[in-house]
């Protein structure tokens, strides 16, 4: 997993959650995730049942809910701290399917991968509007301290910008996530597709 990892956001969003993948999907993003809070399990399910279909070469993951997961096929879930645990998820979904999880500590990281998690979302490294509960800000050490001892695909999301994204990949992070830096501006294509361009070599 590595590059940018797209995240829906149907608040933020000027075109809404179809247009937005369909651009990430053309920028080339490795991962979709299809994140909504405000919407009932039957309008969760039928739009995860779209946008599941938009790339077919795209990993698509459901936030929180395994059972939309399951329900549309996707290719995994992604939890929370206090979302369905780790096991239980596996129990449900199976080995072929990706769980990420989301860290806030080291202590978190090393559990997540001990429990099997496939990657971990970093959270949050910088202060964020976007996710009210996200809690303190964990800064780019958080990165670098799991990267010495955590083997996992690391996430990096929160308060991340076109400006302090280069720091992010220099510590260590092999994706990251910006969720309002992309989806509330105009051509998200052309967002997502300046981001990937950070992770080729060089060009920091
Ligand atoms: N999880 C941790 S922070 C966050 C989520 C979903 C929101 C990130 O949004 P932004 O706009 O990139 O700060
Ligand atoms: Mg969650």
């Amino acid at each position: 997993m590595k590059g940018y990892y797209f995240v829906t956001d149907s608040k933020l969003s000027r075109a809404g959650n179809v247009s937005d993948v369909q651009n990430a999907v053309a920028a080339g993003v490795e991962v979709v995730q299809y994140r909504r809070k405000d919407a009932s399990t039957a309008e969760l399910f039928a739009e995860a049942a779209v946008l599941r279909k938009l790339g077919r070469q795209t990993i698509f993951l459901v936030n929180d809910r395994v059972d939309i997961a399951l329900a549309v096929q996707a290719d995994g879930v992604h939890l929370g701290q206090e979302d369905l645990p780790l096991p239980a998820a596996r129990k449900l979904l199976g080995r072929g399917k990706i769980i990420g999880l989301t860290v806030h500590s080291f202590a978190e990281a090393r559990q997540a991968e001990v429990a099997g998690a496939d990657y971990l979302g970093v959270s949050p490294i910088f202060t964020t509007q976007t996710k009210m509960d996200a809690g303190q800000p964990a800064g780019i050490q958080l990165i670098q301290q799991i990267k010495t001892m955590v083997k996992l695909p690391l996430i990096a999301i929160g308060g991340i910008n076109l400006a302090n994204a280069p720091e992010v990949i220099r510590a260590g992070a092999d994706g990251l996530c910006a969720i309002s830096a992309v989806v509330s501006r105009e051509d998200v294509r052309l967002e997502v597709e300046t981001f990937q361009r950070l992770f080729r070599p060089f060009v920091q």
